[in-house]
């Protein structure tokens, strides 16, 4: 498949609520967006950083640069028989996971356009919907968070994460527990602790946590293991799982028994699958992580979500709990906790180009 061009967006998006999470607060979304376009075809997808490096150390100034002067001048013109080919070209360069995936996976999306399928079928996936949870922002009181919880408990989520940050923990967890005993409940701490913390993380060890995600740093394997050989409840890793190779290690040290797998942050669906052929070899549980995305990234992370081991829920929620307006024409909605996979070609949705029209704030346009 011949990339012709290359056309990178800058956009925002407002948040329908306010997110807060251990490592800040967000009212809007601003992110990049890809579309490659060859042989007739277009392959969209999107970059999950965020404007601070408060996540991982890549951000949208980063990424933008990355892709627009390094990755895309080496793509465009050139024919690639596969995502393989593509990751090929890129592999040489160090790091900066979030912006190669934005291109390898704007690739699938055209490459399995080409090849008329949807792009579960390419991947290798088994399944037509996934199950799905969601991921609840610290909210200011423990009664707003109870209430919150009921809310999206009714609406059929199979599984309730909650932030966590030091300070505002084991109160949470605690009253949501109480009010929903069977609830499936996770938290995630996004690499706020440490082992100084002990004493809280032992509390929180208590309330039946399916699991708990990466609460100490974001570079930590060993401390993360120290920390699951003094717990019962499952340790989940995601910032720390970068790669294959990260994976792999985390599993033998026993840092995590499961891991969340982002594309966007593993650099692709490539290595993405081999996350999830190392946990598997494991018999690790995996499930699909989200990072607030439109509905390009969304509809990519519920293709990938298909594959074998995706054995517990996600976190593709609903796109309209995020957006009042997406940049796709096609809903993205869960029912009773399961979402269904879109199944035309390629991630199967579509750009709504007046919406995003008035939403790129810049435009880059990368040509033979
Ligand atoms: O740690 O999973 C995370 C959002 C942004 C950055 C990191 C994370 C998250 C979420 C939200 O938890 C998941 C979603 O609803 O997309
Ligand atoms: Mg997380």
């Amino acid at each position: 498949m011949l990339i012709q061009s290359a056309e990178l967006r800058l956009l925002e998006l407002p948040l329908k609520f306010r997110f807060q999470t251990s490592f800040g607060t967000q009212t809007s979304k601003e992110f990049a967006l890809l579309i490659l376009k060859g042989e007739g075809l277009m392959g969209v997808a999107e970059c999950v950083t965020d404007v601070l490096p408060l996540y991982r150390e890549e951000s949208n100034a980063s990424a933008w640069t990355m892709l627009e002067q390094v990755f895309l001048p080496l793509v465009v013109g050139k024919d690639f028989a596969n995502p393989e080919a593509l990751a090929l070209e890129l592999a040489p360069f160090k790091g900066n996971p979030m912006a190669k995936a934005t291109l390898e996976m704007a690739f699938w999306d055209a490459w399995a356009r080409s090849l008329e399928q949807p792009l579960w079928k390419v991947l290798g996936g088994v399944r037509t919907a996934v199950d799905v949870g969601v991921s609840l922002g610290i909210q200011p009181s423990l009664e707003q968070t109870v209430e919150n919880v009921a809310k999206h408990a009714e609406q059929g989520y199979k599984r309730i994460k909650l932030k966590i940050q030091p300070g505002w923990d084991v109160a949470p967890l605690r009253a949501v527990r109480s009010a929903f005993p069977d609830l499936t409940l996770t938290a995630d701490a996004n690499s706020s602790y440490t082992l100084a913390d002990l004493r809280t993380l032992q509390a929180i060890d208590e309330v039946r946590l399916d699991y708990l995600e990466q609460p100490l740093a974001f570079d930590d394997l060993l401390d993360h293991a120290k920390l699951q050989a003094q717990m019962q409840t499952p340790l989940c890793l995601d910032e720390s799982i970068t790669s294959a190779r990260l994976a792999r290690h985390a599993l033998e040290l026993g840092a995590c028994r499961l891991i969340n797998i982002k594309a966007g942050r593993l650099g692709g669906h490539l290595e993405s699958r081999r996350v999830h052929d190392v946990a598997q070899s494991f018999a690790a549980p995996l499930w699909c992580g989200g990072m607030l995305e439109s509905g390009i990234g969304r509809a990519h992370n519920i293709h990938l979500a298909t594959l074998a081991g995706f054995s517990k829920p996600g976190d593709t929620s609903s796109s309209s709990r995020y957006w009042q307006t997406d940049i796709i024409e096609e809903a993205l909605e869960a029912k009773d906790g399961v979402m269904p996979v879109p199944q035309g070609n390629g991630i199967g949705v579509t750009l709504n180009m007046e919406f995003l029209e008035r939403v790129t704030s810049k435009k880059k346009v990368i040509e033979q």
